[in-house]
C-alpha cells in the first residue's frame, strides 16, 4: 500500500508530527544586529506551522560560530525571548519545531566576533564570506582540549536555551563543512590526540556533543544532521567513508529522534561513499527514522518514501517560495517555482 506523506507519523513516545513533511533548515540572515528573531520571522515560522516538522534555520551557539551577517543566536537571553515568541506562535497554530544548533568552525569570520577562529586543524578554507566577498576566510587556531570541552559544553548549554525557548527539540548540525563536520572529514582534521587520526577518533567530537545535548534534553528530542560525502566547504577523500561506517552506528546506538542527510540534491553521487548517494549511503549505515532532503518534490519525495530510501521528506527552497505549501498539496494546486531573488525577503 502506498504510504500517505500527510498523515501523522509517531517519531517515538514523545513526538509525533502531523505529517511527513518537515521543513529543511534555510539559513535566512534576517534576525536583528542582536542575532535575535525577527517580528517577521515570527510570523514567517509561523505561516509554516502546518508542516509535520518545522526545523529552524541553522542558530549558532555563541559568538565565535558565526560565519555569515544575521544569522540569529540561543545564548543571549534576548535571544531565547526572541525564539519563544517564534515557538509560541508556531505552536499557537498546530506546529512543532526543532532548533539546528551550528558552530561553523573555520568557516567563521572574525568580523562578526573579534577573536580566533577555532577548528580542528589549523587548515583554512578557500574563498570569502557570502554576502561579504571583501571577508576572506583566515587560517583557523586549532582547538585546544579545553577549547573542545567549552564547545561540548556551550553546545548542551544551547540545548538547554533551545527547550527555555519552547522547542520542541534541537537537531544538532553536523553537516555542510561546518565544525562538526570539519571533525569527520580528513580534509579538515589533521589531529594527532585522541580526535584525529582514526575513525573512532574523528568521531569523537560529534558522539560528545551528541551525548552532552542527550544529557540536557533527552535521545528523544536529539536529531543529527550529517554530510558522509563532502561538498559544501570541503573536499573529498576516500577515508573518509569509515569515519561515517563507525559513527552511524553509535548514533543509532543512541536512539535519536531522527537522522537527516544534508545535501542539495540528493541524486549526486559520492567516490568517497563508492558510488552511493547521500540517502543510499546513510539507509544502509543506519536502520532507524531517517530524513531524506535535495531537490524533492511532493511526487519523487513520495515515491522515495513508498520504495524505503528514507521515512521523512525534508523540504527547503519550494518552503521559501510556498508558505503554503502544505495546502497547495493537499489541494492539488500548482506550487511556486524557487528562484534566488526570493531570498531578499521573509514571507
Ligand atoms: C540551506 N541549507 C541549510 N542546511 C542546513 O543544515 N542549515 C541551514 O541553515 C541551511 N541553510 C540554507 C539556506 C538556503 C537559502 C538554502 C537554499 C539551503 C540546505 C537545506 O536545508 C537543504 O538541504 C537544501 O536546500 C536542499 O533541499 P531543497 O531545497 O532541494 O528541498
Ligand atoms: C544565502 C547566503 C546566506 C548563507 C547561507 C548558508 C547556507 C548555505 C546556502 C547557500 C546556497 C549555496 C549552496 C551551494 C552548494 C553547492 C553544492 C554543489
Amino acid at each position: 500500500m502506498s504510504t500517505d506523506l500527510l498523515s501523522p507519523f509517531k517519531l517515538n513516545n514523545s513526538i509525533e508530527l502531523q505529517n511527513r513533511v518537515l521543513m529543511a533548515p534555510l539559513t535566512r540572515c534576517m534576525a536583528d544586529d542582536n542575532l535575535v528573531p525577527t517580528q517577521a520571522m515570527v510570523d514567517y515560522y509561523a505561516r509554516r506551522a502546518d508542516v509535520g516538522l518545522i526545523i529552524s534555520e541553522a542558530i549558532i551557539i555563541r559568538a565565535d560560530a558565526q560565519g555569515y551577517p544575521n544569522t540569529p543566536g540561543i545564548f543571549t537571553s534576548e535571544q531565547v525571548q526572541g525564539w519563544k515568541k517564534v515557538t509560541d506562535a508556531v505552536h499557537a497554530n498546530g506546529g512543532k519545531m526543532f532548533a539546528q544548533l551550528w558552530h561553523v568552525g573555520r568557516v567563521a569570520h572574525p568580523h562578526f566576533f573579534g577573536g580566533d577562529v577555532l577548528a580542528p586543524s589549523a587548515i583554512g578554507v578557500e574563498g570569502s564570506v557570502p554576502r561579504m566577498r571583501e571577508l576572506t576566510y583566515i587560517t583557523p587556531k586549532a582547538a585546544t582540549k579545553d577549547d573542545i570541552k567549552g564547545l561540548v559544553a556551550d553546545y548542551a548549554k544551547a540545548a538547554e536555551n533551545a527547550m527555555e525557548a519552547g522547542f520542541d527539540g534541537v537537531e544538532i548540525h553536523g553537516a555542510n563543512g561546518y565544525l562538526i563536520d570539519q571533525f569527520l572529514h580528513y580534509a579538515a582534521n589533521e589531529r594527532d590526540d585522541e580526535y584525529g587520526q582514526t575513525p573512532e577518533n574523528m568521531s569523537r567530537f560529534a558522539l560528545e556533543v551528541t551525548d552532552a545535548v542527550i544529557d540536557v534534553v533527552g535521545n528523544e528530542r536529539t536529531a543529527m544532521r550529517l554530510t558522509p560525502g563532502a561538498y559544501f566547504n570541503m573536499s573529498e577523500d576516500n577515508r573518509d567513508k569509515a569515519v561515517f561506517d563507525y559513527l552511524l552506528p553509535e548514533l543509532e546506538n543512541r536512539k535519536l529522534a531522527y537522522l537527516h542527510g544534508g545535501i542539495f540534491d540528493d541524486s549526486m553521487r559520492f567516490d568517497s561513499l563508492e558510488g552511493k548517494s547521500t540517502s543510499e549511503f546513510l539507509r544502509a549505515g543506519y536502520a532507524s527514522t531517517l530524513v531524506g532532503v535535495g531537490s524533492y518534490s511532493f511526487e519523487t519525495a513520495k515515491q522515495a518514501i513508498n520504495d524505503n530510501k528514507f521515512d521523512l521528506i525534508a523540504i527547503g527552497r519550494p518552503l521559501i517560495a510556498n508558505p503554503d505549501y502544505i495546502s497547495k498539496i493537499k489541494n492539488g494546486e500548482e506550487v511556486t517555482p524557487y528562484s534566488d531573488e526570493m531570498l531578499a525577503e521573509l514571507v
